[in-house]
């Protein structure tokens, strides 16, 4: 047995998909497939699969702050990554225990809504996320719905994608990915933004592909590889190569949608 301070360990404060294609489980499984310790704080439990989203709890604002502040007693992690947190006193709370105990600036994906349409942020929620968590982000990672939402800006081209990505950073995100996958098209090319330099990361949509969970295991590889040592720009073109090749290896259950293959690479059995 050996007192390992030489893991990396990654944080996830995100809700609960029992049927592991997106939320905390797909995070905790792109942690273990880039090879680093996951912890995990449950912010929302969802009754969900592959396809629809039935019911959702709730835990509560004190909860969430306890589940951190007792991994951050025995490890401090690495980086943190938040997803999904219901509503505003969760996102206060998250933001209050981070700078409490002044942990990492964390990766923040502001997830809205659910690839089903549900939403899994309410409207207090999103104002206490402006307000609260996107000041003390590192990067923040939306997609265009919620890159919309959160700036204002209607986004149907590149300028307007590149506006908001500017307008993320005027509101206190060190950094912005925003994710254009939600465009449409055969292109599915994301802009980073680091409050410096604007570089876009090209990438084809890829056929048929339509799995949910796809900005979470983004976001936690993001966190992961900044874990590893690397640095942003790096860190945010090897999560999309990563999520890419998920979602080319992505398979479906029955009817359902579709699952990533979070191990990609790894052996396993059955197609
Ligand atoms: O992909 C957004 C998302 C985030 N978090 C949880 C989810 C989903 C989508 O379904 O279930 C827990």
């Amino acid at each position: 047995m050996v007192n390992s301070q030489a893991r990396n360990v990654v944080l996830t404060i995100a809700g609960s998909d029992p049927g592991g294609g997106a939320g905390i489980q797909a995070d905790l499984k792109t942690f273990a497939a880039l090879g680093v310790y996951g912890y995990s704080a449950i912010t929302q439990v969802i009754a969900q699969n592959s396809s629809t989203v039935r019911d959702i709890e709730r835990v509560s604002a004190r909860m969430i702050a306890r589940q951190v502040e007792l991994l951050v007693q025995e490890r401090r992690p690495d980086e943190i990554k938040v997803g999904a947190l219901g509503g505003g006193a969760a996102v206060r709370s998250v933001a209050k225990v981070i700078e409490n105990l002044r942990l990492e600036a964390p990766v923040v994906d502001p997830v809205i809504l659910s690839s089903a349409g549900v939403r899994l942020l309410d409207r207090a929620g999103e104002a206490a996320l402006v307000k609260y968590l996107i000041p003390l982000a590192k990067v923040v990672t939306p997609n265009v719905p919620e890159a919309q939402a959160l700036t204002g800006i209607r986004i149907t081209n590149d300028g307007q994608m590149r506006a908001a990505a500017q307008r993320l950073v005027q509101m206190g995100a060190r950094a912005v990915v925003v994710k254009g996958g939600h465009r449409g098209g055969s292109e599915s090319s994301d802009l980073l933004f680091d409050g410096q330099r604007m570089r876009w990361l090209r990438g084809r949509r890829i056929a048929g592909a339509t799995a949910h969970g796809t900005g979470c295991a983004f976001s936690a590889a993001i966190a992961a590889y900044l874990a590893r040592g690397v640095e942003l720009e790096a860190a945010v073109s090897a999560a999309k190569r990563y999520v890419t090749a998920a979602l080319k290896q992505s398979f479906k259950f029955g009817g359902g949608g579709s699952l990533l293959e979070h191990f990609v690479g790894f052996p396993r059995r059955g197609s």
